[in-house]
């Protein structure tokens, strides 16, 4: 065992004060001791093992449902490196504010050493973290979702002292005494009073993307929020396309798309459905891992039709959180197929009926599933080296002004895209739902320093890649005058991929798309609107650029790249203008 890691865990528990230590192995012996604990004081529910073998429900506190943003923050020695969008702590008013939660917060209960690594075990770009947890649930996630246990702890032995500790404590479950707490310098994560996803599974948020991205930033890769998926085509050929979408926007449902043309040899591959790593080969393309090994996705909306292969994969071996239950112990969650049952327990566990007027399940009620039961799950997934990407995609929840797709002109033009797309807010944080901000990159929430510096690394990133992936705006959620979504998406998305690729593929791309002042838009035809049944009204809202709704954009825009003062990299200032330019000509 390494002395660095014995001696922190030594440190910790001075302070927590834990009944006993246990350091998990990730074995399913010890996974199945975990459980049947859990069950044994209600913390799980074992569903139906006749339907949904080896699966679990969990309910959360109420209080704790999602990501809380507000109580997120980044412990830089000075504030100007966290950047304004995200919230800044001293390391030393964290050391006074948030360490004391700490005291005593183990009491009568266990501490769970949770060795494990991000990435696969072979990849010279994986990284080994060890979190500390008093929640067994915490311990059956990350045992899901992370390369737990022996294989982490073997490289532990040989010594090194390069791993990512992470504190987490259930402390009281309020948010009044809730912190999630990111230190940069000394790559060390804190976090208490949640229990719940990315507040608390801490390889995922805290050190795949807050911690990940700045190590990035000095090593010359790029910690991203992004799905990647192989995109096969009647060739044989394999496109690897990256999209980076905020929280609950698409990207685990594209990332397993089923497609509709698959007996014409179109198919969709899963890499990863939430995170991306991104090296530059020697080759100067963009190479990506996904560092996890299950997926933490959101159940409201996931049905037979919609995403079939996380239907298979949830049944078995599972763990569902703050979902419906059924009268025989089934689940059930808005949106699934066939119709609502008569009766159910809801997600806090009350008795509910189609007449209780509420929703049953969380609309962030998850599932925790590993990735090996994707029955879409790329052969290559594992590859130490990752697969090279030919695209990144961009994409929010833009109920106006944001056409289904569009390409940027370069690199350069693309992380300007990046950097100023916007989305409405979901129910993966808490807050108001529906909100149109600035998100960009997907990573608001989730990048480690200051925005402005993680835009000049990705410009650095584009210079430095020979031969970087083309990047494309995309927007699923387009509404009609009667605020209904007006493109199908999920399996119809593969038409847009079957786009995507031929616009990088062929010489002449241009002839089925139109040049417009934000980019090329795809014509109708190229996409199939008209095979689709959309009306032409319809196609031409889907594909419209509208002028004064994108000048008050640009305006938009522009506030919000000031924010940023003089860690605003010039080429976005220099891309912005060049926006307005191309959305209001001079006349000469
Ligand atoms: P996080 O795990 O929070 O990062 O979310 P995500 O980006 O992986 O989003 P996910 O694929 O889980 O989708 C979130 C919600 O959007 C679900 O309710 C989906 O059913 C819905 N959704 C996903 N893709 C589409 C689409 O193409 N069209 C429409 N209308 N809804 C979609
Ligand atoms: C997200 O919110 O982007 C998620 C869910 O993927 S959580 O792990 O809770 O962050
Ligand atoms: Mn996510």
């Amino acid at each position: 065992m390494t002395s660095s890691v014995e001696e922190w865990v030594d440190e910790v528990s001075r302070t927590t004060h834990p009944d006993r230590v246990v350091w998990c192995d990730g074995s399913s012996a010890e996974n199945d001791r975990l459980v049947d604990g859990m069950v044994a004081d209600g913390t799980l529910i074992r569903l139906n093992p006749a339907t949904l073998p080896n699966c679990f429900l969990h309910r959360s506190n109420p209080q704790d449902v999602a990501r809380t943003e507000h109580l997120t923050f980044i412990c830089s020695e000075h504030a100007e490196d966290a950047g304004p969008t995200n919230n800044w702590m001293s390391p030393a008013e964290a050391r006074q504010r948030i360490w004391p939660l700490f005291n005593q917060s183990m009491q009568g209960r266990t501490m769970y050493v949770v060795p494990y690594l991000m990435g696969p075990p072979n990849s010279p770009y994986t990284k080994v973290g060890v979190e500390v947890t008093d929640s067994p649930y915490v311990v059956a996630n990350m045992r899901i979702m992370t390369r737990m246990g022996q294989v982490a702890l073997d490289r532990l032995a040989t010594g090194t002292t390069d791993w990512v500790p992470g504190l987490h404590s259930l402390g009281d479950l309020s948010p009044e005494h809730r912190f999630i707490a990111h230190f940069p310098d000394t790559r060390t994560i804190w976090s208490v009073g949640s229990g719940y996803g990315g507040n608390a599974l801490l390889g995922k948020k805290c050190l795949a993307l807050r911690i990940a991205s700045t190590m990035g930033q000095q090593q010359g890769w790029l910690a991203e929020h992004m799905l990647i998926l192989g995109l096969e085509s009647p060739d044989g050929d394999l496109t690897y396309i990256a999209g980076a979408f905020p929280s609950a926007c698409g990207k685990t449902n594209l990332a397993m798309l089923k497609s509709p043309f698959e007996a014409d040899g179109w198919k969709v591959w899963t890499v990863g459905e939430d995170i991306a790593w991104i090296n530059i080969g020697s080759d100067g393309r963009l190479w990506a891992i996904n560092p996890e090994s299950g997926y933490f996705g959101v159940a409201p909306g996931t049905n037979r039709k919609t995403n079939p292969n996380a239907m298979a994969a949830v049944s078995s071996n599972s763990i569902l959180t703050n979902v419906a239950m059924t009268e025989d112990r089934g689940v059930w969650w808005e949106g699934m197929d066939g119709p609502v049952p008569e009766r159910l327990t809801d997600w806090q566990g009350h008795p509910w009926t189609p007449a209780s007027g509420t929703r049953a399940a969380h609309p962030n009620s998850r599932f925790t599933t590993p990735a090996i039961q994707n029955p879409a799950l790329s052969p290559h997934w594992e590859d130490p080296q990752g697969v090279p990407l030919s695209a990144i995609l961009f994409g929010g929840r833009r109920a106006r002004t944001v056409p289904l797709i569009y390409r940027s002109f370069d690199w350069e033009h693309g992380v300007f895209l990046g950097a100023t797309m916007a989305s409405e807010t979901t129910a993966a944080a808490t807050g108001a739902v529906g909100v149109v901000r600035r998100d960009p990159m997907a990573m608001l929430p989730f990048c480690g320093y200051n925005m402005g510096d993680y835009w000049a690394h990705w410009l650095e990133v584009g210079k430095r890649a020979a031969n970087p992936p083309a990047i494309f705006q995309v927007n699923w959620f387009r509404t009609d005058a009667a605020g209904r979504y007006i493109w199908p998406g999920f399996g119809e998305n593969m038409r847009v991929l079957r786009w995507v690729r031929d616009q990088i593929r062929s010489r002449n791309g241009i002839s089925d798309a139109r040049e417009t002042p934000l980019g090329l838009v795809p014509t109708p035809a190229a996409i199939g609107t008209h095979d689709l049944g959309l009306s032409t009204a319809d196609a031409e809202t889907l594909f419209a650029v509208d002028r004064d709704e994108w000048l008050r954009e640009a305006d938009d825009q522009h506030v919000f790249l000031e924010s940023f003062g003089d860690r605003l990299p010039e080429a976005i200032r220099n891309q912005h203008q060049a926006l307005q330019n191309r959305l209001s000509p001079v006349a000469v």
